[in-house]
């Protein structure tokens, strides 16, 4: 049998957003909950960590909450104490506990976790060394990705394929889980004039000034898309794919929300993180080819072309796109219970990873 870690040390630094730490809690909890491995998850933002999962008390420089062992990030304080050590998303560990890791004997497995894309090179990219420039260690990138011969995705014992196949209903619930308002803005126009009604549920985390203004001017000129637009409460990390479900299409943002869009095998759009030089847009392209490779054409279209628009890429408009989307509904519900079926049949990240460290060890 392979060789399983006694224990993992899991670093993450809050970069921007709810993405970094929304990954690693994620990893942590099927560590220890599924796996039975003890995991020290060393985070600089204990507060951010706290709006997933409230019961974090960010005041606390170490606390054990669901089982994993949570430490304010300092450096220069911790040694290493795991035989699989995690940088999450190239966070750069603190120099000292680096010294630690090459102390000790055996030197533990070092993975660096990367950001998840659909691109052509991540199978042949993922599991490569990196021989540090002066220790005796040798840092290892795992990608998670889609396909086989990648890290896979993070997916619990307790995600199933549903029995039946998602349906759209007449009126659907929209969720709108985005970076600002502006596309909401554009699509709640884009349903006002399309005509076929829909509500659009938006989560109440971040100040929405935008949005109430263009209600406000809309209640005026008699057209009213109020009844359209609702606010939902943030929930924990561990209600989320139940806030998910009570929705008919996901228009989710980032990474983990764009996951468990796709296993809960509902019609969903994603828009990526906008990153300097547009270097997003590859990785938009990459998963839209990948996602809409079994489509039927009109729906591919549709979808590919709406996806576009919802990340702003210029020649797409959310008004052209959506009507022609909206046409599609039953198709693009019925493709999405389908693919997420499949996907599931596929090993889950944290599986690849423990055999990734089971090859690492046999080393
Ligand atoms: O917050 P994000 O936009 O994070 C992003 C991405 O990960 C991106 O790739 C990365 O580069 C950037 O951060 C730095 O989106 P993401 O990844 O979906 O994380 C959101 C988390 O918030 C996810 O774990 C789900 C959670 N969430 C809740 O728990 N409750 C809620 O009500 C909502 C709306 C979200």
């Amino acid at each position: 049998m392979a060789a399983r870690p006694s224990s993992v040390d899991l670093f993450c630094r809050v970069v921007d957003n709810l993405g970094d730490i929304g990954v690693c809690w994620r990893l942590a909890r099927q560590l220890v909950a599924e796996a039975g491995i003890p995991v020290r998850l060393v985070v600089d933002r204990l507060d951010v960590a706290q709006t997933l999962v409230p019961a974090i008390d960010p005041q606390l420089d170490q606390q054990d909450v669901e089982g994993i062992r949570l430490v304010r990030w300092r450096d220069g304080e911790l040694l290493c104490e795991a035989d699989l050590v995690i940088e999450a998303f190239a966070c750069e560990l603190p120099p000292g506990y680096l010294l630690s890791m090459a102390q000790r004997k055996p030197v533990p497995a070092w993975v660096n976790l990367e950001y998840l894309s659909a691109e052509a090179w991540v199978p042949s990219h993922h599991g490569l060394p990196s021989p540090h420039p002066r220790l005796p260690l040798s840092k290892h990138f795992f990608f998670p990705g889609f396909v086989a011969g990648t890290g896979g995705l993070l997916r619990e014992n307790s995600i199933k394929p549903s029995p039946t196949p998602v349906t759209v209903p007449k009126v659907p619930r929209i969720f709108a889980f985005t970076y600002d308002a502006g596309p909401i803005d554009m699509l709640t126009a884009a349903i006002a004039s399309d005509g076929r009604p829909a509500s659009i549920c938006v989560p109440a985390m971040e100040p929405r000034g935008d949005l109430e203004r263009w209600r406000a001017s809309q209640a005026k000129t008699g057209l009213n898309a109020a009844p359209m637009l609702e606010f939902v409460p943030f929930v924990p990390q561990s209600s989320f794919d139940e806030l998910l479900a009570s929705h008919d299409l996901l228009l989710v943002r980032g990474e983990d929300s764009l996951v468990r869009a796709l296993w809960s095998g509902k019609p969903f759009a994603w828009q990526l993180y906008r990153q300097e030089g547009d270097a997003h847009l590859p990785k938009l392209e990459a998963f839209l080819a990948w996602y809409a490779r079994d489509m039927p054409e009109q729906l591919r279209k549709a979808w590919q072309d709406f996806s576009r628009a919802w990340n702003g890429v210029p020649g797409f408009e959310i008004a052209a796109e959506w009507p022609r989307l909206r046409n599609q509904l039953d198709g693009w519900g019925a493709y999405a219970s389908g693919q997420a079926a499949n996907l599931m049949r596929q090993a889950d990240l944290m599986s690849n990873l423990l055999s990734f460290f089971g090859k690492l060890a046999r080393i």
